[in-house]
């Protein structure tokens, strides 16, 4: 098993150095950084967090193919790797709707695209001179003017498609969920995509890229993820909550109380245990043992602790160092 930690850079970016340092002298192997336009950067962000560490992977958890032209996307991501010594990865999914809307970005073949701009990257990691003409990624002789260096690539996907999509082309691929239930299935799908391919399903990084809350009061942990559980919930497929047993009706209600900003009607009940259970892994050292436990059993094979990691940062950051990767 290996042991990521995710951050979101809506705080500033030295205060997420002083984390990731943490988080590598804590044992983790992997820090991920998400991409959004109104966030701080995600390249900066990454080439501070480079210059601040010396061994923990380094890497966009996840970017798109929507804002930048993944020619620029393969130059920033080389340069990390080149800044790092090595230690970059790309992580790209299709984005976020809600995002590319305020945008003013078409949200066309989200599939297609993913699949075509990683045939890019792939080639031009590899110095050759890219000529594409693919549905949507086109290219007219691009090549990088310097070495990238053989960078990994993962997948952000939670849909079946994108799934053996990622079983297919991806080094590993990051789904975020929680519960092992949502896992059964997303295994099967990456493990037909690899043979689909060719390849074996074992060379495919099952990373479960959850939110995470750890403390040693469970109460304490519980309430630090409930918020973001209710993000969760009012963004879910009707088809998720209904395999968790979650009234689909409570999605309105949840999303209603986020709109108005009723943070204590979403702490006062709105977001209930099952909602806890099935959409983060949350509690005591032992609560959170388990449920890794678990997920292992099923295939996967790397705990990302996502957003909020724990009511107090710093503290477990080294409690997950102590009690779980220790
Ligand atoms: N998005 C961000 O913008 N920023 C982030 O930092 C971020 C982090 C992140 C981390 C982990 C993770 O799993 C996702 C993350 N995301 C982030 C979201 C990510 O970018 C994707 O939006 C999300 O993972 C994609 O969800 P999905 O796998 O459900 O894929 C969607 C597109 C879907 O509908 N998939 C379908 C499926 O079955 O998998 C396939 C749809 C399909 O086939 N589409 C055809 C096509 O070509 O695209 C369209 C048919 C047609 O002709 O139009």
């Amino acid at each position: 098993m290996t042991f990521g930690i995710e951050f979101v850079p809506s705080d500033p970016v030295l205060k997420i150095a002083h984390y990731a340092k943490l988080a590598e002298e804590q044992g983790f192997d992997n820090v991920w950084i998400t991409d959004h336009y109104n966030n701080r950067d995600v390249y900066s962000t990454l080439t501070v967090l480079a210059m601040n560490t010396n061994r923990i992977k380094l890497g966009t958890g996840v970017t798109n193919p929507y804002t930048r032209n993944i020619a620029v996307t393969a130059s920033s991501i080389a340069s990390i790797n080149e800044i790092s010594g090595g230690r970059a990865i790309i992580g790209l999914g299709p984005g976020d709707k809600a995002t590319f809307d305020a945008m003013g970005i078409e949200w066309e073949k989200p599939l297609t695209t993913t699949k075509e701009s990683i045939q890019a990257l792939r080639s031009f990691f590899e110095g050759k001179k890219v000529t594409m003409s693919g549905e949507v990624v086109k290219f007219g002789g691009a090549k990088m003017a310097f070495k990238a260096g053989n960078i990994p690539i993962y997948m952000g996907a939670q849909g079946p498609k994108m799934l053996e999509l990622a079983g297919e082309v991806a080094d590993g691929v990051l789904i975020n969920a929680s519960h092992p239930r949502d896992f059964e299935e997303a295994v099967k799908q990456i493990a037909a995509g690899a043979k689909k391919a060719g390849r074996n399903p074992k060379d495919v990084d099952v990373a479960a890229y959850a939110c995470f809350s750890i403390d040693k009061d469970a109460a304490k942990a519980v309430n630090a993820a409930k918020v973001v559980v209710a993000f969760i919930v009012a963004g879910s497929p009707d088809m998720v909550l209904q395999r968790h047993g979650i009234d689909v009706a409570s999605k309105a209600a949840i999303g209603g109380a986020i709109a108005k900003g009723d943070f204590g009607a979403l702490m006062g009940g709105m977001v209930t245990k099952e909602m806890m259970d099935a959409f983060s892994i949350s509690g005591t050292p032992e609560d959170c043992k388990a449920r890794i436990n678990e997920l292992l059993d099923i295939g996967v094979t790397q705990i990302v602790a996502g957003s909020p990691i724990g009511p107090d940062k710093e503290k477990a950051i080294k409690l997950i160092g102590k009690e779980i990767i220790g």
